[in-house]
C-alpha cells in the first residue's frame, strides 16, 4: 500500500468511525440505517428471491466490492436464481465495464431457448440504498418488445438522489412475448457494518443519509480523495469556454441520457459547462497545486483541506460570513457535483488483480 493510500485509508475509517458512532448501531435505533423498514424488505426480499428467474446484484462501479449487498452474499448459496452483478453508475468510476443490458438479453434469450414454454420470466433487482436500482429497472424495457400501446401504460419506479426512496417491492412489466416482470426492490444495508473504511465510501457516494456522516465531514474526505489521487492535476488547462472532459465508452452511452438532469419543462438543467464546475475546478487546481506542504502527513492535508474549503466559497459565490453556514453550504454543493460526476471518474475501492478479471 503507498503512503497515500495509507493516509487515505486512515482517514476513510475516521470517516466511517463517526458514522458508526452515530448510528449508534445497538442503542440509538433511530439512527441506525437499518430501519424497521429495512428489515421488512429484507424478509419480503429473503421470501421471494427463489420464486424469480435472475438476481440482478447491483454494485455501484465506484466502490464494487464495499457495495456487496450483504443479504445477497448470505442467500445466494440458498437460492437457485442465477445471480448475475451489474456495476451501475460505470459514467461515475475511472474504470470502464462491458456492456451489461446485451449480456442480459443473452441470458433472456438463453432461458427462452432451453424452455421454450415459458411466457413469463422475472428479475428482481437487489442491492445497497442509492446504487440506482429504480434508474435501471426503468430502463431495462429495453431488453425486450413490447408494444407501442402497452409501453404507454407501462409503470416507472420512482428515482430519486437520496438513499430510501423505494418503500417496497414493486413490480413493473418491461416485456411482452414473454413477458418480463422486474421487481424493484428497497436499498438493503446489513445491521452492522464491520469496516469502517466501508462505512466512509459507502457515506460518500451516497448510501445512507447524508447526516449520518455531516456534510462537512464527508467533504473533507472527498477533497482528501481528490487530493491524493492528484485528480485536480487534470484540471490544469481548463479555460472558460472549453467543456469538461466527459467518458463515451458504450455502456455510459447508454445510460448517460437517462442521467441529464431536465427540469419539469424539459429544458436541461445539465449544468456541466457551468461556470461554476469550471470555477471549483480552477480554484481546487490553483490551490492543491501551490501547496508546499507534505501531502503524506496528515496535518498538512487537513490545512490544505481547510484553504481549499475557503476558496471554494468564492468559486460557489457564497457569503464568507458565518463561516460554519457557509462551509456546510460548501460541503453540501462539493458533494452534489462528486456524485454527479463534475469532479471526475472515481474507484474508491482497489481492486485485487485477480478480480479485475471477474468484474463484468
Ligand atoms: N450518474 C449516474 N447516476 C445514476 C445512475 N443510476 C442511477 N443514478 C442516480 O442515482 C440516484 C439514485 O437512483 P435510484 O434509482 O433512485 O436508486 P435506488 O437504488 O433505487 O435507491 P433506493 O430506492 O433508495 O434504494 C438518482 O439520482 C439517479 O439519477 C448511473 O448509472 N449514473
Ligand atoms: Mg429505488
Amino acid at each position: 500500500m503507498t503512503k497515500n493510500e495509507s493516509l487515505l485509508l486512515l482517514m476513510a475509517k475516521k470517516v466511517g468511525n463517526a458514522v458508526k458512532k452515530m448510528a449508534g448501531e445497538e442503542k440509538k435505533k433511530k439512527w441506525s440505517w437499518y430501519t424497521p423498514l429495512m428489515a421488512a424488505a429484507s424478509d419480503a426480499i429473503s421470501r421471494r428471491i427463489s420464486s424469480v428467474d435472475f438476481v440482478l446484484d447491483l454494485r455501484d462501479a465506484r466502490i464494487p466490492l464495499s457495495s456487496e449487498c450483504e443479504l445477497l452474499k448470505r442467500l445466494s448459496s440458498s437460492s437457485s436464481s442465477r445471480r448475475i452483478v451489474v456495476l451501475n453508475k460505470v459514467d461515475l468510476a475511472s474504470r470502464s465495464y462491458v456492456k451489461f443490458l446485451n449480456f442480459l438479453q443473452g441470458q433472456v434469450r438463453a432461458l427462452r431457448k432451453s424452455e421454450p414454454e415459458r411466457h413469463t420470466i422475472t428479475m428482481m433487482l437487489v442491492g445497497i440504498p442509492n446504487v440506482g436500482k429504480s434508474a435501471l429497472a426503468n430502463s431495462l424495457h429495453q431488453i425486450g418488445r413490447i408494444s407501442a400501446a402497452e409501453k404507454g401504460k407501462l409503470k416507472h419506479a420512482v428515482v430519486s438522489p437520496l438513499p430510501g426512496e423505494t418503500k417496497g417491492i414493486c413490480s413493473l412489466k418491461v416485456a411482452s412475448h414473454p413477458n418480463i416482470y422486474v421487481l424493484d426492490t428497497p436499498g438493503i444495508l446489513p445491521p452492522q457494518i464491520i469496516d469502517a473504511d466501508v462505512c466512509a465510501k459507502l457515506a460518500l457516494t451516497g448510501a445512507f443519509n447524508d447526516s449520518l456522516a455531516g456534510e462537512k465531514a464527508l467533504a473533507e474526505f472527498l477533497l482528501a480523495v481528490l487530493n491524493l489521487s492528484y485528480e485536480y492535476q487534470k484540471w490544469e488547462k481548463l479555460s472558460t469556454d472549453a467543456p469538461p472532459p466527459s467518458r463515451t465508452d458504450d455502456n455510459v452511452a447508454l445510460h448517460h441520457g437517462s442521467f441529464e438532469n431536465r427540469n419539469s419543462k424539459g429544458v436541461s438543467t445539465d449544468h456541466t459547462k457551468d461556470c461554476v464546475v469550471l470555477s471549483v475546478r480552477k480554484s481546487l487546481f490553483e490551490v492543491a497545486s501551490s501547496f508546499r506542504g507534505n501531502l503524506q502527513d496528515e496535518d498538512e492535508l487537513l490545512r490544505l483541506i481547510q484553504a481549499e474549503f475557503v476558496v471554494l466559497r468564492e468559486a460557489f459565490n457564497l457569503p464568507t460570513k458565518p463561516e460554519e453556514e457557509t462551509d456546510h453550504k460548501v460541503a453540501v454543493k462539493l458533494l452534489n457535483l462528486f456524485r454527479t460526476g463534475r469532479l471526475g471518474h472515481h474507484t474508491l475501492d482497489s481492486i485485487p488483480i485477480n478480480l479485475e478479471n471477474d468484474l463484468p
